[in-house]
């Protein structure tokens, strides 16, 4: 069997984006390989964070899990701070790494952009993302397209130093990047992504949101001044990304909403797509509210914990002893 690594930071609470784009992936694999879905805490203090709110988040994010659909008896569900093999072999790739492979990552360029100085731990964050998957011997990881060039350093690292060593250290693991289709964009600004850290609430859409937040940010909504329901990503990308935000909840294809639509205004299409998102959301929300209170919660994360670190303390084991580091 196969088996599925993948994390989410709990930067905030998750939007559509993540469900559409992540989540509903994750559900799907869990059937077909050995899954491990990770709360990565650690990657989230690369930006300060209020330390009550992180550890809320961190329950929030593995309730969601849950909420969406994530079974803990089939598949893992942790906290990356609670295993401790994952900052050890981070510092471990770190030491197999360059400066320069890293201050090519785009996502550290994009983040670090005009400061003279940046936080450390965003330039070293795809170690620590690279030590996640290698703990775990993964075969598969997925995420969106953005996290295309971690998982390639990943794959290099593993391929380094296996070549180093002459030997299998890491199971060199391979991307399931998302379709295009599934990049939500910020409803107040189409041509960025929706994100969880944005500072705009109606930017997004989160899986937590009351049906009146769901209806006000759709209303909210940028589109254009040509009031005319079509599919056109590069000229109209704000009415593109609610249609395809249509589409994902309705199972509707671009050209049934284009006909269902045609000679209506945006008013009729917006509302109807406050009924369909909210139909999709609100059982997420309600079966969250369940969730985050129960015992079931706590026992997952513990069950969660103990089988990964059983991988994770085999994997780390195996390294220090190709290193050399500690003794017999
Ligand atoms: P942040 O605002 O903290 O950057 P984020 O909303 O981008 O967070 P991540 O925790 O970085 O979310 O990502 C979780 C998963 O969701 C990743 O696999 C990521 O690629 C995916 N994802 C994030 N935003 C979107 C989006 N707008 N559309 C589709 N997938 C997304
Ligand atoms: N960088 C990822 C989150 C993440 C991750 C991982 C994803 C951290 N560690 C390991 C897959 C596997 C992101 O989506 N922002």
């Amino acid at each position: 069997m196969k088996r599925v690594f993948s994390g989410v930071q709990p930067t905030g609470n998750l939007h559509i984006g993540n469900y559409l784009g992540a989540l509903k992936q994750f559900v799907e694999l869990q059937d077909e390989a050995e899954c491990f879905y990770c709360v990565v805490d650690q990657h989230a203090i690369t930006l300060p964070q209020d330390p009550k709110e992180l550890r809320e988040h961190n329950l929030d994010i593995a309730a969601l899990y849950m909420a969406v659909g994530i079974d803990p008896s089939k598949s893992s569900i942790f906290i990356q701070s609670e295993v401790q093999a994952h900052a050890a072999l981070s510092w471990v790739l770190t030491c197999s790494s360059y400066t320069g492979e890293l201050s090519r990552m785009t996502q550290f360029k994009d983040k670090a952009k005009g400061k003279e100085s940046a936080p450390t731990g965003l330039f070293t964050y795809p170690l620590l993302m690279a030590a996640d998957i290698l703990l775990y011997d993964a075969d598969i990881v997925p995420v969106g397209n953005d996290q295309k060039q971690h998982i390639e350093l990943t794959r290099d690292l593993a391929i380094r130093i296996n070549n180093r060593f002459d030997k299998k250290v890491f199971v060199v693991p391979e991307g399931r990047f998302m379709r295009e289709g599934t990049r939500v964009m910020a409803l107040d600004e189409p041509t960025k992504k929706m994100s969880k850290s944005a500072e705009n609430p109606h930017s997004r859409i989160s899986l937590l949101d009351e049906d009146s937040k769901i209806k006000k940010s759709i209303m909210k909504a940028t589109t254009d001044s040509e009031a005319i329901v079509r599919y056109d990503i590069e000229n109209k990308p704000g009415i593109s990304n609610l249609m395809d935000i249509y589409g994902a909840f309705s199972g509707k294809t671009h050209e049934e909403i284009e006909k269902m639509y045609d000679g209506h205004g945006y008013g009729d299409f917006k509302k109807d797509l406050v009924e369909v998102a909210i139909d999709g959301i609100r059982p997420i929300r309600e079966k969250f509210n369940e969730i985050r209170k129960s015992q079931e919660l706590l026992s997952a994360l513990d069950q969660g914990r103990e089988r990964a670190q059983t991988i994770a303390d085999k994997t780390l084991k195996r390294v220090y002893e190709t290193f050399g580091l500690g003794r017999k």
